[in-house]
């Protein structure tokens, strides 16, 4: 049984609803286990700036296959849900990002565990530090990455 972090993000169509439905689906899916959730968090955009604020969560679920067929399955959620993928970093209904995969460090051209901008985006680390306080990251605690970020443009949200 592997223990596997996901991050999950939307901006557009009512954001909260698909975070609901998103983790709803995956709640139901025959294939996961949902262990955890943390709460929503409103964020304000990294990268392009000019969007509508995203709601953030991560969730910890169980999963018996492998980290690839784990990416296909979720990419095909995102689909599901009528993500179409234009602008890298763009608005988007429905992102799914694994997070950390038992220990594992995969560095292939599609997959990079653990994901590789975690470390620097307190609207992934803030939700993982509420359902995994003692987490390490690249050998880091959580706590110590956290302690160099900047608490603005996040707050919790009711859901
Ligand atoms: N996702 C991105 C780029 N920027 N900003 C916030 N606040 N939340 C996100 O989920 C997010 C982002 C690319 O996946
Ligand atoms: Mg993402
Ligand atoms: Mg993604």
């Amino acid at each position: 049984m592997n223990k596997i972090y996901i991050a999950i993000g939307s901006n557009l169509n009512n954001p909260v609803y698909q975070l609901k439905k998103a983790i709803d689906h995956l709640d139901d899916h025959k294939d996961f286990k949902l262990i955890k959730k943390s709460s929503f968090y409103q964020t304000k955009p990294i990268g392009i700036v000019n969007q509508p604020d995203f709601i953030n969560a991560v969730i910890e679920i169980e999963y018996d296959d492998t980290p690839e067929k784990l990416l296909n399955e979720l990419l095909r959620i995102e689909k599901l849900f009528g993500r179409v993928r234009d602008k890298k970093n763009g608005p988007r209904i429905l992102d799914l990002d694994i997070l950390l995969f038992n220990t594992l460090v995969i560095n292939d051209n599609n997959l990079s565990i653990p994901h590789p901008r975690m470390m620097e985006r307190i609207f992934v680390l803030l939700p993982l530090e509420e359902i995994a306080p003692n987490i390490f990251i690249n050998k880091m605690p959580i706590k110590k990455l956290l302690s160099q970020l900047s608490y603005d443009g996040i707050k919790k949200v009711e859901n």
